[in-house]
């Protein structure tokens, strides 16, 4: 085998790793369930973890904003959020949130605090000044 063949399988042993690794492109990531679902214009929302579920206490979660039209992961550039609890009687509790985005385009990491369990209310603001309204339960 010469060398020049050599590097040939090497770039499609690369090439076949580096689409394994990211599932065909588009997907949601394989491991992780769904928490929520919400339309929005142009755009669906999904909050996705391994549990599926959000808790009192501290969560890592992951969101991907999709066309609605075709469902592909759509750029909407930096996500702003907050989220509050209605709180009878009481000002409104804050939960803790900070959506990043990742390498892949439409999918970003999430962390929230909610420190008690039960409805949260949540608002994510795209760049684009969209705003999607989420009914957030912590078990
Ligand atoms: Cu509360």
């Amino acid at each position: 085998m010469n060398r020049k063949n050599v590097f040939s399988i090497l770039a499609i042993l690369a090439i076949a790793i580096v689409s394994a690794a990211c599932g065909g492109g588009g997907g949601a990531a394989s491991n992780l369930k769904e928490i929520q679902k919400q339309n929005a214009g142009d755009y669906v929302v999904t909050l996705l973890s391994e549990s599926g579920q959000l808790k009192n206490g501290n969560n890592q979660f992951v969101i991907e904003v999709r066309n609605s039209s075709d469902n592909q992961l759509v750029d909407v550039g930096e996500i702003q959020s907050a989220s509050t609890m209605p709180m009878p009687g009481m000002p409104n509790m804050i939960g803790e949130t900070s959506v990043t985005k990742t390498a892949t385009a439409g999918r970003y990491n999430a962390t929230a605090t909610f420190s008690m369990a039960g409805k949260w209310n949540a608002t994510l603001t795209f760049a684009n000044g969209q705003k999607v309204q989420l009914a957030l339960r912590a078990q």
